[in-house]
């Protein structure tokens, strides 16, 4: 059977390993012969949406964007990986009724998996690899998640990672589990 599209929603805090895990599921997965794309801050953030800040109206667009792209790759039957905070529920959840829509002349929704790369916020300060908390604290940076912005957790998300406790190696294995459970590879 050909190889199914679907988008692995990646949501978590700043520094809580969102592209480190993503990165090394994009790399597992193309070894084992399967297309997968990664949309993140790098790849969407400098171009498709560039015009975007951190305000709350420009997350909701930014959110809305990256999923209406990861749909098309899905759509595509590449595996999208998107690796955003996106820290609101009601954003996560139109990513999510956007894939339950059944796409151009399918009648099939496309899987979307919501994985949350889940650290204490005092983690993720203390790791603060690019300084951006410190900036955050000292009031540098305004409308930072986790210390001037909401950061809203989900409640019941397909895939749990305590990325704190687990090596990348085991947080790919976990999402590889999963996705052979729902039978998805
Ligand atoms: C949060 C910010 C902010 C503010 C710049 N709040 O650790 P990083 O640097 O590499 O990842 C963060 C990234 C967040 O962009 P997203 O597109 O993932 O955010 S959202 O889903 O909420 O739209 C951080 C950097 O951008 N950054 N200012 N104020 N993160």
């Amino acid at each position: 059977r050909k190889q199914r599209g679907f988008t692995i929603w990646l949501t978590g805090l700043s520094a809580s390993g969102k592209s480190t895990v993503a990165t090394a599921l994009e790399q597992h997965l193309l070894h084992l012969g399967f297309a997968a794309y990664r949309l993140d801050g790098d790849n969407v953030r400098f171009g498709l949406n560039k015009d975007l800040g951190f305000s709350e109206k420009d997350r909701n667009e930014n959110i809305r964007r990256i999923a209406e792209v990861a749909k098309l790759f899905a759509d595509s039957s590449t595996i999208a990986i998107t690796s955003f905070i996106s820290p609101y529920k009601a954003d996560r959840k139109i990513a999510r009724d956007l894939h339950a829509t059944a796409s151009q002349g399918g009648d099939d929704s496309i899987p979307f998996i919501e994985a949350y790369v889940d650290i204490p916020l005092e983690v993720a300060e203390q790791r603060d690899p690019k300084g951006l908390y410190k900036k955050a604290r000292a009031g540098e940076i305004s409308n930072f998640t986790g210390i001037s912005a909401p950061y809203e957790a989900p409640e019941i998300p397909e895939i749990h990672l305590r990325t704190d406790q687990l090596s990348v190696e085991e947080s790919v294995a976990k999402i590889m589990e999963y996705l052979h459970s729902q039978k998805l590879l």
